[in-house]
């Protein structure tokens, strides 16, 4: 046995207890050995640190075994490569998946200290835009659950995701600083430290007999130096690593110029290096387009690289086995680079012959899509690539030249099929096009919803897939249950357990054992009244931040995601407005009192998003304080939407609002969330709203609008909104108040714009969805008033949720992907 087998087994025959009694004990050495502090002096943060750091060694056990065990078995490993991890909190994640939430509390109440209290003062780990990144936690998650052996690779971003302030109306984009009190879950590295270089020539080596070898000698260099996080998977069974990168100078400051009296000088290297890693760009559908975007691409590409391969080499002789042994997962386009890089580091560095290595880096790496957005996709400047990585860009052309060659022999391209598949785009000043480049180096390529993954055949991948007929597949996405249901609704889970056992907690999909529970009076009345708490809970919080009483027998309306015009807030909006003027027209009716509930942030640079959360907050205004609406009628934005508040938000809601132009949602996991929490789905037939609707029957999902074929044929026909406007009153009337200033007096022309594009052009199917948007929502408030059909259809929609567990999701990359058995 070696030495360090047995180190391993002394420390796992002394098997932690999980008795209040023990964490306690243990939460106060921590809070004495480690911070420094008595109990009596302790403030709430320092509990909350003890209490991680306590916590934290169990996952270390657990950890180090999952590692070990891995490397003895030789097992494959999944690397999944992305710029964005949303992680949200850690600590009730940790404790709840260790199932050690009781004896936790018991032991801080001993000290007169709340759990609840304690993790609350975690910050947001918001390394991530929305959905893309959040779905990367998920699945984070979900492997470690499933016994999946997995690397996250991605970017320490020392400034997260953006805090968003409303003043004056608008948002304002503040710096966060989740680092500002260390972070105890992290574990930095030094020993695990890579050379990432930039910019500089490529040389040839010429000797006789041989293939040209090239050498590229960067002009510049920073290092690449890891903190890994620990991911424990549901009941502590398994442990994955997150690997995130810091940037940091190869020379912290360069006394020569320091000396030579040039003092800020002397640390601008230092400074440039560090500038790769210091923020998270804030943009998640539009491409960045700037140098330090392309710099932090290829940074955590080559370290991951680079530690993937040297992993790989300390048990196997040679790189030829790689993709036996890795599997590795481009999360969008952002590491795409990587197929570059593996090519240079296979055949530069290892001296693989270029064929085998195009072999290899083929079966190693496979492709997400997230997104068909022209806008979103991302190409480089061919002479910035040039400039940055100029032995990368040279090896794109030589792929290009391959693929190019193969198209034309074996598939007959020519023309303007060739330029469809090339890496170049010839026909915009010359870019580089990232999402070709993850398509020809990947043996998969996946979308994230049955209707995106066939729209991808169709449109911005049509000709590859020609070219390739079976590379595309379908993953439709999943949330992990564990923090969307058991730890952000612990009422709803309590009162499942009851219903049908505790089964669910292990095997998501058993919740289908609930549909029965449908017809069932009682239980449908505890279900109601487990919502109607979460309600509550939401209310207190929007007292809270808003200083906003809302009634919690109305309904919650809620839209929650990142602020963009194809996701239509407008419309929401615009519904809000029609639906007030009704009510002040018809005081006669029997309105149903409706709370419109909004969060979400807008890309700083997203003009019309801005502008939208600012009607939104004008509308609310007006209409809140508006005493002919009797309360029957409030909208509600909740600024800086985060993990945490969408904790909050998910178990709360009545209505969710999944309201897409159809064709342009990838996918949407917030719409799952939502679903699972009991929440009716008001949506466009988009996404996997597509699959929901499956799932849950017809008469349980209020499915409304254009459907993705239709929005292409109105657009392709030139289609603008003034028809339908002229038609509906409704409409019309809500855009006039809209335009005219009845929101904005001090700025009556603030929203023209906005209203302009409904009438000029209409490009996001607003008019064209309206009537049927209206109508639906007018169906869901007559269902309200028969509360026990519609809390059967809540209890369907938890019932029936189950698939769009990340498990599932993870358990078919597994099978159909990667090739790795899952141990769970
Ligand atoms: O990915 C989202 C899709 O819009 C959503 O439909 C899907 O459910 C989710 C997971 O598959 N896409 C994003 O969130 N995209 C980004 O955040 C993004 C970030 C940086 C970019 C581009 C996109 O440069």
């Amino acid at each position: 046995m070696s030495v360090t087998a047995q180190k391993q087994r002394t420390l796992k025959s002394e098997p932690r207890r999980n008795d209040a009694d023990t964490l306690a004990l243990e939460i106060v050495e921590k809070l004495t050995y480690s911070l420094g502090k008595t109990t009596d002096a302790a403030r709430l943060h320092d509990w909350e640190q003890a209490t991680a750091l306590a916590v934290r060694d169990r996952i270390i056990d657990q950890w180090l075994t999952s590692s070990r065990k891995a490397r003895e078995e030789g097992a494959k490993r999944v690397c999944y490569l992305s710029m964005e991890f949303l992680i949200g909190r850690l600590l009730r994640d940790a404790i709840s998946n260790l199932g050690l939430t009781e004896p936790v509390s018991e032991a801080l109440a001993r000290y007169g200290v709340e759990l609840d209290l304690v993790e609350l003062l975690e910050p947001d780990a918001a390394l991530g835009n929305g959905g893309l990144g959040r779905l990367a936690a998920c699945f984070m998650e979900s492997m470690a659950s499933v016994g999946i052996p997995a690397f996250g690779y991605g970017i320490r971003y020392v400034h997260g995701f953006f805090r968003q302030e409303i003043v004056d109306g608008a948002q304002v984009e503040l710096p966060e600083t989740w680092l500002d009190h260390g972070n105890p879950w992290e574990f930095e590295r030094r020993e695990r430290s890579f050379e990432i270089g930039f910019g500089g020539k490529v040389s040839t080596l010429e000797e006789p007999g041989k293939a040209t070898r090239y050498v590229w000698r960067p002009a510049e260099r920073v290092l690449a130096v890891a903190y890994d996080t620990p991911v424990i998977g549901w009941r502590g069974g398994h442990a994955n690593t997150l690997r995130l990168w810091g940037a940091h100078p190869l020379d912290p400051i360069l006394l020569d110029t320091f000396n030579s009296g040039d003092h800020v000088g002397a640390l601008v290297e230092s400074n440039k290096a560090e500038a790769i890693t210091r923020i998270l760009y804030p943009a998640d559908s539009h491409q960045a387009g700037q140098e330090l975007r392309l710099r932090q691409e290829f940074f955590f590409s080559s370290a991951s690289l680079q530690d993937i391969i040297r992993r790989h080499l300390t048990t196997n002789e040679s790189l030829s086995n790689l993709a036996d042994k890795v599997s590795i997962q481009l999360n969008d386009t952002h590491p795409a680079v990587s197929v570059a890089e593996l090519m240079r580091l296979l055949v530069d560095v290892h001296q693989m012959d270029w064929d085998e290595a195009w072999a290899v880096t083929r079966a190693t790496f496979s492709y997400t899509n997230h997104t068909l957005l022209p806008e979103a996709l991302e190409t480089w400047p061919v002479q910035l690539f040039e400039r940055l990585l100029p032995r990368q860009m040279q090896i794109i052309y030589a792929i290009n030249a391959e693929v190019i060659r193969g198209a034309r022999a074996e598939r007959d391209f020519s023309g303007e099929a060739v330029s469809a598949i090339s890496l170049i785009d010839e026909n915009n000043g010359r870019r580089v096009r990232m999402g070709q480049i993850a398509f020809v180096g990947s043996h998969s390529v996946n979308g994230v919803s049955g209707l995106h993954t066939e729209l991808m055949k169709e449109t911005v991948f049509g000709d590859l897939h020609r070219l390739y007929p079976e590379r595309i597949q379908n993953k439709t996405n999943g949330v992990t249950p564990r923090r969307w249901l058991l730890q952000s609704n612990p009422g709803l889970t309590g009162l499942i357990s009851e219903a049908i056992g505790d089964g669910f907690r292990d095997d998501i999909e058993k919740l289908i054992e609930l549909d029965p529970l449908a017809q069932d009076a009682g239980f449908r009345e505890r279900f109601a009244a487990v919502k109607r708490a979460n309600k509550e809970r939401l209310c207190a919080q929007i007292e809270d931040r808003l200083a906003t009483s809302i009634d919690p027998s109305a309904i919650f309306d809620i839209q929650v995601k990142r602020i963009h015009e194809y996701k239509r807030q407008f419309l929401n909006v615009i519904e809000a407005v029609a639906l007030y003027e009704q009510i002040r027209a018809h005081p006669e009716i029997d309105w149903t009192p409706r709370v419109k509930i909004f969060a979400g942030k807008a890309a700083p640079s997203y003009a019309q998003a801005k502008e939208i959360i600012r009607l939104a907050g004008d509308v609310s205004r007006v209409i809140n304080s508006d005493p002919a609406v009797r309360n029957l009628l409030k909208v509600v934005f909740i600024p800086n939407y985060n993990v945490s508040l969408a904790e909050i938000i998910m178990p709360a809601a009545d209505i969710s609002e999944q309201i897409s132009t159809a064709g342009l949602e990838a996918s949407g996991t917030g719409n799952m969330k939502f679903a699972l929490n009991g929440a009716l789905t008001i949506g466009t037939l988009d996404g996997a709203n597509v699959e929901m609707l499956e799932h849950l029957g017809e008469e349980n999902i209020f499915i409304f609008g254009l459907k993705a074929g239709e929005v292409a044929e109105l657009r392709r026909n030139g289609h603008t909104g003034r028809g339908a406007i002229e038609e509906q009153p409704l409409l019309r009337s809500a855009l006039d108040s809209i335009a005219s200033g009845v929101f904005c007096q001090d700025e009556p022309g603030r929203y023209s714009g906005l209203v302009d594009a409904i009438r000029d052009r209409d490009w996001w199917m607003i008019a064209a969805d309206f009537k049927a948007y209206w109508d639906t929502q007018r169906r869901l408030d007559a269902l309200w008033g028969d509360r026990a059909h519609w809390d059967a259809i809540a209890v369907r929609n938890t019932a029936r949720m189950g698939w769009f567990s990340s498990d599932r999701a993870i358990r078919e990359y597994a099978r159909d992907i990667w090739h790795t058995p899952p141990s769970a």
